[in-house]
């Protein structure tokens, strides 16, 4: 697989409405789109998630593109790969920042499947045609929210999942509870509660949640496996699994009872992959989490939530959730509440040049 060049887009678009959390404020995403060519002209293509601020993760856009431009581009440089999977042990060498790996490792992932003629959902391992979609509710108040999952739930989708914190937690569930008693609902707290809330998380088990995603610190296995001992409502990581091994560490001590995937926060597919695996093997439940991601990113995922061990609808929402207008075409449906999964060679999407000039800020490349 001889790689000829890499180009990094960094883009911007306003955000439809706010995104709002108990951290931040999302009004504008600011990316970077990872395109790889090889010598014979054929490209792939990749997304860094990482957001302006570190207010998610420790990773930034300008972190990545340091990554990018100062270690791992200058890696991919040296070392001729034969399979994406190489990537792995050559970016050993560089620890954590794993969105800028995966911005590139995806690239290649797509790259690999079309040099090779086939989808990268039957690269990966998929097995559905398509896959349930779920969709975010990010608000700062139980009327828009009410407002907000009825739209939704008209469009289809079936899933919805509230940010919540100690300011928005029980009232607000009960005001949406009362309204919507049945729907398949989840709450996402982002680590905004310390294990000295454990009667007001056992106070959640009323609502009968799918699952609480991240109640405890962004970096704790330990007291997620004392909590999930107190309460019934299952445990779901996100910001705690980083790698392979926290998965298998917060699944031997049961710190949670379902975990959420991210591309990025794991450092690339091959990660991803080794996480499902090893969760379809002990029943944990995974599902595919979001990053207010354009469609490069979001074809990528919808390749991932095709494997088998992916059976709660994730984080996977159509372009229009987010965008006017989305960088890729055809743009992402939702329709009946699923999005199918492309047949086409790697990702199954091509950049829509005309959006992308429209929303570039500036361009790097690099020729090997
Ligand atoms: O915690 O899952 C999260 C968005 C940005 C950063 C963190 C999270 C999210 C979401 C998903 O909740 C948003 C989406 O649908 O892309
Ligand atoms: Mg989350």
């Amino acid at each position: 697989m001889k790689i000829a060049s890499v180009e990094l887009f960094v883009i911007q678009m306003p955000l439809k409405s706010p995104f709002l959390t108990h951290l931040s404020a999302v009004n504008n995403r600011e990316s970077i789109i990872v395109k790889v060519t090889n010598k014979d002209g054929v490209t792939g293509f990749g997304e860094g998630v990482a957001f302006s601020s570190p207010w998610y993760t420790e990773e930034t856009v300008s972190t990545s593109l340091h990554m990018l431009t100062e270690f791992l581009i200058p890696i991919l440089q040296k070392n001729p790969i034969a399979h994406p999977e190489d990537l792995h042990s050559l970016f050993s060498s560089i620890r954590r920042n794993h969105m800028a790996k995966a911005s590139i490792e995806t690239a290649v992932w797509d790259l690999y499947a079309k040099i090779h003629s086939q989808s990268l959902s039957k690269l990966l391992g998929g097995t559905r045609s398509e896959i349930a979609s779920g969709v975010v509710v990010a608000t700062d108040s139980a009327s828009k929210a009410l407002h907000q999952i009825e739209q939704y739930l008209d469009e289809g989708y079936q899933r919805i999942k509230v940010k919540i914190s100690p300011n928005q937690d029980y009232s607000f569930l009960s005001e949406i509870r009362h309204y919507y008693p049945e729907i398949p609902i989840m709450a996402d707290a982002n680590s905004a509660y310390t294990i000295n809330d454990i009667a007001r998380l056992k106070a959640l088990d009323d609502f009968n949640l799918l699952m609480i995603e991240q109640p405890l610190s962004h970096d704790d296995i330990l007291e997620h496996s004392l909590l999930q001992k107190e309460i019934k409502t299952p445990i779901c990581l996100d910001e705690s699994i980083v790698s392979f091994d926290d998965a298998r560490k917060a699944i031997e001590f049961g710190s949670c009872k379902v975990i959420n995937i991210k591309v990025g926060r794991v450092g690339g597919l091959h990660e991803a992959k080794r996480i499902h695996d090893y969760c379809l093997d002990k029943d944990i439940p995974v599902w595919c989490g979001g990053m207010i991601e354009f469609g490069i990113s979001r074809a990528h995922n919808i390749a991932l939530a095709s494997l088998p061990g992916f059976t709660i609808p994730g984080d996977i929402s159509a372009s229009n959730r987010f965008w006017d207008e989305d960088i890729i075409t055809p743009e992402v449906k939702v329709e009946n509440g699923f999005i199918p999964v492309s047949r086409e060679p790697g990702i199954g999407v091509e950049i829509n040049e005309k959006r992308l000039q429209q929303v570039l800020l500036t361009k790097q490349s690099f020729s090997f």
